[in-house]
């Protein structure tokens, strides 16, 4: 790198005779600042050391980037310095903007410093949202925060500063929790996250209304009545939520089509469903919902938050994963469910086999985490609701999922083609004696490890993670929410074409 930065100072010295040369080792000094940022992005899932960070841009900085202020240098890395990870959808058009765009590239070098640390700018954005300033009972308040003095958001210019999330299995559905923060970090400074979200001050200039009420988090800390209560905590906020948005210009002008809830654990907002049925949705699956109040056309499925440990680059290739199917659960379960306990009988006693009873909790997370990770399939079986974090949890793990479950529905599945890295079985077929089993062990190792491969390509999809990070879930939720709101447009203008019109009436 120092050797490419001196050719970019010799270069600018005869910069008049071959400009094209000029421009070229420019831009190819440029992929290499990103491809070095994005290497240690993906060989390092926390957050790079800001010395590590720091002593690779240092001699860069000088050049292209703005150096890193001493005020700012505690925000490592999340800062500032990589234009890079501002807005990571067309690097390359910014880049050769910057670097050969007009008459002055020492201006245009400086303007892209500017870039940095800066957030992003609506024009530029995917997806205009408003989020409501709900009081913090509905959201940071449920962790037990507590803002100072009529604060309603918590600061996170810095992770240290962000309540943190309890842990277990409550963190199956914190995905209210990771785009509330990301809209937070949309228009604070300093945080460098992909530029798809932003929150706008003004509803009318959104393209979508965001509700921030933890309705999971409510459900699993406050359905139960504590003391003297009559209603719970859970069923009171749902109560005042209808009630606030009832009563909301921003509401009453499409009825709420635009607003977007978070709902993923299956029984929050059990409450207020009915009632809110007309807006977006993100849910784990349509299990419990009536199909009029959620359906495919309009609310967006949003992965599970897997609780296994992320497997990095230490994936075990298939002679390394002695355990050909993986299964660890609740056995017996209602509704749909009624399949695990006939697949149970039917498997138990096959070698290579571990089909065991016991939802994982606690120490049970981590052996599971290992199972998985040693396991060339790993089943999914609908439980009492057709999706589980079970599968998320494979993904990370890195084993092929083999889903059976006919009414699951999958995140981002207009993105990804599940067939590429699962296998699908259909319920009646894997009650047939010996038919699961033998597609499976049918497999060739050449044919699984090119899903496995696959697997390793896609699995940042299902990371939530604060700051967010490009194509991980949070940014794949509002990529998809913005289909969804297009569609929705779409249909709401073709409504809108008879009404309008004036002549009507009298034509007929
Ligand atoms: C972010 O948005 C909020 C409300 O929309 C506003 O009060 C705040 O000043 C904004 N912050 C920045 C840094 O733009
Ligand atoms: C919000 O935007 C609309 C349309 O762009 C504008 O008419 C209105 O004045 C704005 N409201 C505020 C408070 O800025
Ligand atoms: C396995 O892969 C080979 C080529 O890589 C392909 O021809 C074959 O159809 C695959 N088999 C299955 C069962 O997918
Ligand atoms: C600030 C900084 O780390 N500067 C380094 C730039 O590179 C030279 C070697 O080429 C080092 O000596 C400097 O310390």
């Amino acid at each position: 790198m120092v050797l490419a930065s001196q050719d970019f100072l010799m270069s600018e010295k005869s910069m008049k005779p071959s400009r094209l040369l000029f421009c070229l080792i420019t831009i190819s000094m440029f992929l290499l600042i990103l491809s070095s940022v994005f290497l240690l992005q993906s060989t390092n899932n926390s957050f790079i050391p800001g010395s590590v960070f720091r002593l690779i841009l240092a001699n860069k900085t000088s050049i292209y980037l703005r150096p890193i202020d001493s005020s700012n240098s505690g925000n490592l890395p999340y800062l500032s310095s990589a234009p890079s990870l501002v807005d990571t959808r067309s690097p390359k058009s910014r880049i050769q903007d910057a670097a050969c765009g007009g008459s002055n590239s020492n201006r245009k070098v400086g303007a892209l410093g500017e870039w940095s640390g800066k957030a992003c700018d609506p024009i530029r954005a995917l997806l205009k949202v408003y989020m409501y300033d709900l009081p913090p009972e509905f959201h940071f308040g449920l962790l037990g925060w507590k803002g100072k003095g009529g604060q309603i958001w918590p600061d996170v210019s810095s992770p240290r500063l962000i309540p943190p999330y309890p842990g277990g299995l409550n963190l199956q559905h914190s995905m209210e929790y990771w785009l509330t923060l990301d809209l937070l970090a949309s228009n604070t400074s300093g945080v460098v996250r992909p530029c798809s979200a932003i929150r706008v001050m003004n509803s009318s200039q959104a393209d979508v209304i965001f509700v921030p009420f933890f309705s999971s988090l409510s459900y699993n800390r406050h359905s139960k009545l504590h003391g003297r209560e009559k209603v719970s905590v859970n069923k009171m906020l749902q109560d005042k939520l209808v009630e606030f948005l009832m009563s909301r210009d921003e509401w009453k002008r499409l009825g709420g089509k635009d607003h977007l809830i978070v709902a993923h654990h299956p029984n929050s907002m059990l409450v207020a469903r009915r009632k809110l049925g007309s807006a977006m949705f993100v849910l784990a699956d349509f299990g419990r919902y009536r199909v009029e109040i959620a359906n495919i056309k309009k609310d967006v499925i949003a992965p599970y938050r897997h609780v296994v440990r992320t497997t990095g680059g230490d994936s075990a290739p298939f002679e390394r994963r002695p355990i050909l199917v993986y299964f660890q659960g609740a056995i017996y379960r209602k509704d749909g469910g009624a399949i695990r306990q006939e697949l149970y009988y039917l498997l138990k006693d096959e070698k290579d086999v571990h089909f065991a009873f016991g939802s994982v909790r606690g120490n049970g997370i981590s052996r599971a985490g290992q199972g998985m990770a040693s396991s060339k399939f790993c089943l999914n079986i609908a439980g009492d609701t057709p999706s589980s974090n079970r599968l998320f949890d494979a993904i990370t793990s890195h084993c092929i999922p083999v889903i059976i479950s006919d009414q699951i529905e999958l995140p981002f599945e207009d993105v990804l083609d599940y067939s590429e890295f699962c296998i699908f079985v259909r319920a009646s077929d894997a009650l047939k004696k010996g038919l699961l089993l033998n597609l499976l062990r049918g497999i060739k190792q050449e044919n699984w490890t090119k899903m496995w491969e696959r697997l390793k390509e896609i699995v940042h999809h299902f990371e939530y993670q604060y700051p967010s990070q490009s194509g991980d879930s949070v940014e794949m939720i509002w990529e998809a929410v913005s289909h969804k709101i297009s569609s929705i447009r779409f249909r709401l203008h073709r409504q809108n074409r008879f009404r309008r019109s004036q002549f009507m009436g009298r034509s007929k």
